[in-house]
């Protein structure tokens, strides 16, 4: 039925799509090779396996007996299935929100991706996983809304952790899924960073995120200023894509009590952003606070009173997520997101497979297809269990997330920061000090950055063992985090009111603060002088838009990166369980280093370390033997 309401919708009738996909073949990268691609892998194999990993020392590790994930059967050849992208395509963003508002399925967005392993798995899901299922997505499941799969945290700890160009992974999954719009989450002025950039940077960041494939731009700010949002929102437009300018919802419009963020409030917001030219308003429920009373009331209003179509995000946190979004369905929600069942729950969105079954023979019925997307969660189920490290050990939904408003994404992460400082025994203390300092800041909204404000404040006042009287009190010394400094500098803009004045003054002892936009402030970057200097850097490998972009994000991060590509290679065509474990001797992987090129890897033994500290590994590559020696570091 979603295709037949695709094809009725008055703008599409007339399209060609089936001539029009975009052949958008992976550029190869070209650099100066001191060594094969080959080799340089079996060195990232050797290393891992003599020395560990060391993002995974110490955690649990997998069962013994994983097997490669494998990805479902394609029920039909995926360049036959049109999906939302093809109307995107051919008729532009005004179309395909008209359509939303016109059509009467909810339509459901797979935060699989991103939000999903983003808030499960500490967001160490690897390309290589996503890629495989990618064509399952767009053969199975072609009346998808839109499947997120970039931005937030993703981007970073694709360079940072992963070894893998964040770019290169949009690339990958845009080819294996043409039919369906891919979504990112930007941080407004904020972009994938937790700092304000140039607005130039911003600017041009979404151009290039939009030429790799970037089809949905959720845009949010992080205090909900809509100011500091502008740039970005303009640039999506600019590119011709959708702009979802979001409002991030905190509190409770039921509780007198929370009077600063009211009904009244939610809706001029959504005013503005459809003035600032959203063409689609996102209601981000970061947390999971939106009860389904509250949804039933808000999405009413918002839906009578702004009148563009409505896209709501929320976690699972509290257990009622479904419910939420059962509500917010009745009351007209055009659009939701949910996780496929194996990554759902908890801090990740609602069960995708629950929702969808849920409201089949209803008028809000989403047309996906419960055996498509139970093939698909098996998929994602056995790759979760290569990820065993990473999960964060929240054994069942809770409550407390009404009094700390942590949002999904930082929980888990505030949790780990918190155990690494030794406060784990401690964390329901933090808990109740993250809403002490949320209190004290003038009750913000708290999505990255603010959030992770919130939280190392809180952290720093438990580990100190200060109270918020303590903190407040004029004649103590406090010494605080300089995030929080740069907070009540103004430098991530200004929340609904301002900051409180006492607290602001004590922490910047009488330092006069910015009430601009920061943006406004900063000189633009000079982009091509930049990336001439980023040239020399690397010694003369070419730099493109998508790495200067990179770089411009993340300067460090982006470099390191860079220098680990130079020794390691393309290490993002290992399977996971090589990529994080190694190999043991005997065992036997392929890794398709090109499309078309595969390597032939066995692990013959490891051998004995040597007086100058270093391991011999014996290799098997392609059937040649290989040696290849890297330092013990253990
Ligand atoms: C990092 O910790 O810097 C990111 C993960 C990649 C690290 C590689 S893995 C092999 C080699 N050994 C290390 O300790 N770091 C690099
Ligand atoms: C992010 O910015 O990464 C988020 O997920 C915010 O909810
Ligand atoms: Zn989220």
């Amino acid at each position: 039925a979603f295709v037949e309401n695709l094809l009725k919708h008055p703008t599409f009738l007339d399209n060609t799509y089936h001539t029009k996909f975009i052949d958008e073949t992976p550029e190869l990268f070209t650099f100066k090779r001191r060594r094969d691609r080959g080799t340089k892998v079996l060195t990232y194999i050797a290393d891992i396996t003599v020395n560990g990993h060391p993002e995974v020392k110490d955690r649990p590790r997998p069962r013994a007996d994983l097997k490669q994930p494998k990805p479902p059967k394609l029920q039909a050849d995926p360049s036959h299935q049109m999906g939302t992208r093809n109307l995107l395509e051919q008729k532009g963003p005004q179309a395909v929100a008209d359509w939303m508002k016109q059509q009467q399925q909810l339509l459901i967005t797979d935060t699989t991706m991103r939000d999903g392993h983003q808030s499960l798995l500490a967001t160490r899901m690897r390309s290589h996983d996503m890629i495989k299922v990618a064509p399952a997505y767009a053969a199975n499941l072609p009346q998808l809304f839109s499947v997120e799969c970039w931005g937030g945290a993703t981007f970073d700890v694709a360079y940072r952790f992963l070894q893998e160009c964040p770019w290169q992974r949009l690339r990958d999954l845009r080819e294996r899924m043409p039919n369906l719009m891919t979504q990112m989450l930007l941080r407004g002025a904020n972009g994938v960073g937790y700092t304000n950039y140039p607005d130039n940077v911003v600017q041009e960041f979404v151009r290039v995120a939009a030429n790799t494939g970037v089809d949905v731009f959720r845009v949010f700010d992080s205090l909900n200023w809509v100011e500091n949002m502008r740039v970005a929102m303009d640039a999506v437009i600019e590119n011709n894509k959708i702009c979802e300018g979001t409002v991030c919802y905190t509190g409770d419009i039921l509780n007198p009590d929370r009077a600063k963020y009211d009904l009244k409030y939610y809706v001029d917001m959504g005013n503005q952003l459809k003035e600032a030219g959203a063409h689609v308003l996102g209601l981000k429920d970061m947390a999971g606070l939106l009860k389904p009373a509250a949804a039933r009331v808000l999405v009413k209003a918002l839906k009578q009173e702004v009148g563009l179509p409505i896209h709501f995000h929320t976690h699972d946190t509290a257990g009622i997520a479904s419910a939420t979004i059962l509500a917010a369905a009745e009351a007209g929600v055009d659009a939701v997101d949910c996780a496929m069942d194996a990554l759902s729950g908890n801090t990740s969105q609602a069960t995708l497979g629950t929702v969808v079954g849920a409201l089949q023979h209803t008028d809000r019925d989403t047309g996906l297809s419960v055996d498509a997307i139970r093939d698909i969660s098996d998929y994602w189920e056995s790759v979760r269990d290569h990820y065993a490290a990473f999960e964060s050990g929240m054994q069942a939904p809770s409550s407390e997330v009404y009094l700390h408003e942590m949002p999904g994404g930082q929980f888990t992460n505030l949790k780990a920061q918190a155990r690494s400082l030794g406060l784990e025994e401690r964390w329901h203390e933090v808990a109740r000090t993250y809403r002490d300092v949320n209190q004290m800041f003038g009750d913000i909204v708290k999505v990255t950055p603010s959030s992770k404000v919130v939280g190392d404040m809180a952290l720093m006042m438990v580990s100190q063992g200060l109270t918020r009287d303590d903190v407040e009190d004029p004649d103590k010394d406090v010494a605080f985090p300089d995030s929080v400094v740069d907070m009540m500098r103004g430098n991530l803009g200004q929340p609904p009111g301002g900051f409180p004045s006492d607290i602001q003054s004590k922490i910047l002892k009488g330092e006069k603060p910015n009430v601009n936009r920061p943006g406004a402030d900063v000189p633009p970057v000079n982009l091509e002088a930049t990336r001439a200097d980023l040239t020399k850097e690397l010694e003369g490998r070419e730099v493109d838009d998508e790495d200067l972009s990179g770089y411009l994000m993340y300067p460090k991060v982006f470099l390191d990166y860079m220098g680990r590509h130079r020794t390691y290679g393309p290490v993002r065509v290992l399977p996971t369980k090589t990529f994080f474990y190694g190999m043991e001797p005997g065992e036997e992987i392929t890794a398709e280093i090109d499309p078309g090129k595969t390597l032939e890897i066995r692990l013959q033994a490891v051998g004995e370390t040597n007086e100058d500290g270093e391991a011999k590994v014996f290799f098997e590559l392609n059937g040649a033997p290989r040696v290849i020696r890297v330092p013990n570091r253990l």
